[in-house]
Formats: structure tokens, sequence, C-alpha cells
């Protein structure tokens, strides 16, 4: 018998923004009145019968937080960095995009996805994140190694003159995807074992916060679930035409448009989400046009995701998407195809060429101010 899980509220309530249908946005109690996404399939765990291991004493997250991940698919893990460890990441960006943070003229791009240069370890960045990434994921383990090398390719937001002061619903949104455009899916993908969202810059409600739809975990399981040959990145079908091609969203699209709980990404600077791999999302419209700065470092384990296992010792990853599909257990479940194969994404290409364009500006930068310096001592020296 396990002790039942304390759910009682432990520390600050947490309030979160939810784009109606209508994109205006509501702000709610998470713990009084939002609808547990997964809430019709939480028999399966209830607060009274959570798997030990769950309860383990070097547990970082805590019960209520473990409980939030199991129902809504994703957590936040506040203050897991400070504001300086942020600008230490983006201090170089204005000179990367070529543009200037006052002079909105020149913020010619809705959003970048920025290439990178440099990788930081996210266990020293922000260890109760990574600590939770870990526990989220089943433990070290079965993380590899090298997720935790983050990247600065920085993904930035900042709207269109003609979008400002117009929300656009989420439905109405048509980026909605679910990160790995480079493999193809299956229900248990090692490649992408967790989406992870660092907030570099606050972010407020319209403020061009990423758009998430927990609603559509089970859609997103049950059509891996049921094509366990692999489906491309947009779960796109082997018999498809246009299989492994990436002309379109429209699956995810449509899936968006038939859900109508969102959640919008908000926030502060150093705040860190943490979602289920299957999380349906997409990148919003910025409305208010302040300068939105994440990345989204995918978290891959060492071996696929196991929904078949004798001890019963199923991550909380594992767990959400057991629940998604109704089921307690996958026995003999397989994905059919004899290798998991990568797919080269355009994006790679898009990516390199725009680093090289970042290099030449840094490179112009640092040479100005060798030489603004030089002249300075020159003054220097002729005064002295
Ligand atoms: O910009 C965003 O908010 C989302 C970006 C995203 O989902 C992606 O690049 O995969
Ligand atoms: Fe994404």
């Amino acid at each position: 018998m396990h002790e039942p899980v304390d759910l009682s509220l432990d520390h600050e309530p947490i309030f979160i923004g939810i784009i109606n249908i209508k994109g205006h946005l509501e702000t709610r109690h998470v713990q009084d009145d939002f609808k547990p996404t997964l809430a019709s399939a939480t028999h399966i765990y209830s607060s009274a019968s959570v798997p030990h291991f769950i309860m383990s004493p070097n547990s970082v997250l805590t019960p209520k937080e473990k409980e939030h991940f199991l129902t809504h698919g994703w957590v936040k893990i506040p203050g897991a960095f400070t504001k300086e460890q942020a600008d230490s990441i983006t201090h170089n960006v204005w000179t990367r995009l070529g543009m200037s943070p006052d002079d909105k003229s020149t913020w010619t791009s809705q959003r970048i996805n920025m290439p990178s240069h440099k990788s930081f370890d996210a266990s020293e960045l922000c260890p109760r994140a990574w600590a939770a990434i870990l526990e989220l994921c089943g433990g070290e383990d079965r993380v590899h190694d090298e997720a935790k090398m983050w990247r600065d390719s920085l993904i930035v937001n900042l709207g269109t003159p003609e979008g400002e002061g117009k929300p656009v619903a989420p439905q109405d949104l048509d980026g909605w995807h679910v990160d790995g455009d480079f493999f193809i899916h299956y229900l248990d993908s090692p490649e992408q074992g967790l989406l992870v969202i660092p907030l570099f810059t606050d972010i407020v409600p319209h403020g061009g916060g990423t758009m998430i739809c927990p609603e559509a975990i089970p859609k997103l399981a049950k059509h891996l679930y049921d094509h366990p040959e692999g489906v491309d990145p947009r779960m796109g079908l082997r018999t498809d035409p246009d299989f492994k091609q990436e002309n379109n969203l429209d699956w995810f699209n449509n899936c968006a448009k038939s859900c109508t709980e969102f959640v919008e990404v908000t926030g502060n600077v150093g705040d860190v989400y943490l979602l289920h791999p299957l999380m349906l999302h997409t990148a919003s419209d910025n409305s208010l046009r302040k300068v939105r700065i994440i990345t989204n470092p995918p978290i891959f384990l060492k071996e696929p995701f196991n929904f078949d296992r004798e001890d019963g010792k199923y991550s909380l990853v594992e767990q959400v998407t057991l629940k998604a599909l109704y089921k307690e257990r996958l026995e003999g479940w397989k994905i059919t195809t004899p290798t998991r194969e990568q797919v080269v994404p355009m994006r790679i290409k898009i990516q390199e060429e725009m680093r090289q364009k970042e290099l030449e500006r840094l490179e112009a930068i640092k040479k100005q101010e060798e030489s603004e310096k030089a002249a300075g001592s020159q003054v220097v020296t002729a005064a002295a």
C-alpha cells in the first residue's frame, strides 16, 4: 500500500492565461476551474494509486507539480535561471538578427528560428529544471547525456505591424505541430522525449508566447498508436503521395481546429516549461509586439519509451501517453519497421545560410568595436 499523495496547495496558487475560442484571454485559477484535459482518463492514476517511484524522496517535483503534469501534460518550473544568465545567452541577439531593439522598422521578420553558435549545460544553467526533466523522463539513466547541452538557437517572435493590437484566435493560427522535424515518428520515439521551453524574456498574455493545446495529446497518441509503421514529422502516412514532403501542416491545423482549450506559454524570464512530447503547439501572433525570446531544446532518450514494463516503472511522460490512450499498459505494442529513419528538414540548410550571415554581422561589429577602441586609446595617448 502506498500513502496517498498530499495534493493540497504547497505554494502560491498558479494562474494561467487561457485563450478562449473568440481569441480573448481569460485568466483562470488552475486549481479552481481549469478543466483537466485528460480528466476522463484520470481514473487510471487516482491520487491514491500513484506508483511508488513518483513519491521517491529524491523527487524534485512537488506532488502538485507531478499531478499537474499528469493531468495537463505540462508543468512550469518558475525562476529556473536568472535574468543575468538569460542575458549572457541573448546578449548579441540583435547583432545576430541585424535588427535594432529600438527601431521596429528593422523588424522585418515576424518570427525567426535562429541557428546556433554556442552550447551551454542545462544542468548548470537551471539545475532544478534539469532535475525535473530527468524525473519526468524516468531518471538520469533514461536520458541521453548530450541532451543537457542546449544551444543558443533562439526563437524570436516580433509580430507584425498589421497584427499589432489584433490577437488571433488559437484555432486560426496555422503553424500547429509537434516538435521533431528530423525523424519518422512512432508512439515511442526516443528522439523527442520531452519538449522544453525556457523563457529568455518576460512573456505577457498576447506577447507572443507559444500556444499549446493539451487537449490534443490523446488525438496525437491515438494516431501514433494506430500507425506502428511510423508517420512523417507532419503525421503523414507512408501511403500518402507526399509522405516526408514538408508541404503542409494540415493534419495538425485541423487537429487544433477541433479543440477548444488552449494555454498560452507566459511567464517571467528564467521560467522553464516542460511539456509532453505530443503537445500540439504553435507560435502565436505577438499582437503586443513585445520582443519574445525562447528556445526549444529536444530531450532525447537513450532508449525508446517503453509502454510495456514488467516492473510498472513508467516515467511520468509514459504515464501521460498511457492515460491519453485510456490504457494501463500496451502489451505487445511494437513498431513494425526494422529501423527508425531520420528525415533531413529544409530547416538545416536555411539555418546554415542564416548562420553564415550572423557570423558576418558578428565579425563586422567586432571589427567596428576594435577600431573604436583603438581610436579611443589614440585620443587618450594624445591627451596624456
Ligand atoms: O515560436 C514559438 O512560440 C514556437 C516555436 C516552435 O514551436 C518551433 O520552432 O518548433
Ligand atoms: Fe515547436
